[in-house]
């Protein structure tokens, strides 16, 4: 169908770019596109056309299969071989990492986190030189809320969730009687409702909510549009129990997206 074929020519397209025999270490991803993207490097491998020693940092046990299922070898962040912290761009321990988003908007900022990998998603891209995001042309917005509407997915302690929603929930412009703090002037201009809504993400094949690769629960926060992604993250952050927010502000260096019509659309 339209939209499975957009991820696919989407997820092809920035494999060719960007994962050629130069490449020695590669982020995979989560999700549904990312999928493609391993059905390309598994091709590629076949091809002799990827380094042979080339190693594949998962992030989730889903990517993890995904790699080994293409024949690839998977290494996790921490056991990559370290860099000289003298070298210039030795923060990054990856030469580039393919990844999906929920929603990206004008700016390249990214929702993630629709499939409750956000967390190990997030490690691998900030240790990444360079982030590439594939989408189908659903995602492709100018303001994050506008197409995503089910909330920014935030992966939080299970040990007091419901104290947790209720703080995420009065975040936003309180009255000093209702205990307004100073970040509440930076949450009216933020985002678009008054107080957001956050809902505990149910499993559907599971009983009871949906509990991550690393043992927590998520909370999918409501807010409307978002009108600065980066303060929103980092007022969601801040917020005792909250363990990774699924807003990557100002990380991907692109987005390529499958367009209805067949064509693709790279944004830089
Ligand atoms: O959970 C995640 O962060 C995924 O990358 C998600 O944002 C994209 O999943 P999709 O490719 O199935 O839409």
């Amino acid at each position: 169908n339209l939209v499975e074929q957009s991820k696919r020519s989407a997820a092809f397209a920035a494999v060719d770019k960007h994962v050629g025999p130069s490449v020695r270490v590669l982020g995979v991803g989560s999700g549904s596109t990312v999928v493609y993207a391993a059905e390309r490097l598994a091709e590629l491998k076949q091809q002799n056309k990827l380094h042979p020693d080339l190693l594949c940092v998962p992030t989730s046990f889903q990517s993890k299969q995904l790699i080994v299922d293409s024949g690839l070898r998977a290494c996790d962040l921490d056991d990559l071989p370290e860099l000289d912290p003298s070298a210039p761009g030795s923060f990054a321990s990856i030469d580039v990492t393919i990844d999906g988003a929920d929603e990206v908007d004008s700016e390249l900022n990214a929702i993630k986190g629709g499939g409750g990998a956000h967390l190990r998603e997030k490690l691998v891209a900030a240790a990444s030189r360079r982030l590439v995001l594939v989408a189908d042309y659903r995602k492709n917005s100018d303001v994050l809320g506008e197409k995503w509407t089910q909330g920014v997915p935030v992966e939080v302690s299970p040990l007091a969730w419901r104290t947790i929603k209720r703080q995420l929930e009065r975040l936003g412009p309180r009255s000093r009687a209702q205990g307004a703090v100073p970040t509440d002037a930076a949450a009216v201009a933020a985002f678009e409702l008054a107080h957001p809504v956050a809902s505990l993400r149910q499993a559907v094949r599971k009983a009871g909510p949906v509990v991550t690769d690393n043992g927590n629960f998520i909370l999918d926060v409501c807010m409307g549009k978002i009108y600065d992604p980066p303060a929103v993250e980092l007022l969601l952050k801040m917020v005792p129990g909250v363990i990774e927010v699924g807003i990557f502000s100002a990380m991907a260096a692109e987005a390529w997206f499958g367009n209805e019509d067949g064509s693709i659309a790279c944004r830089i």
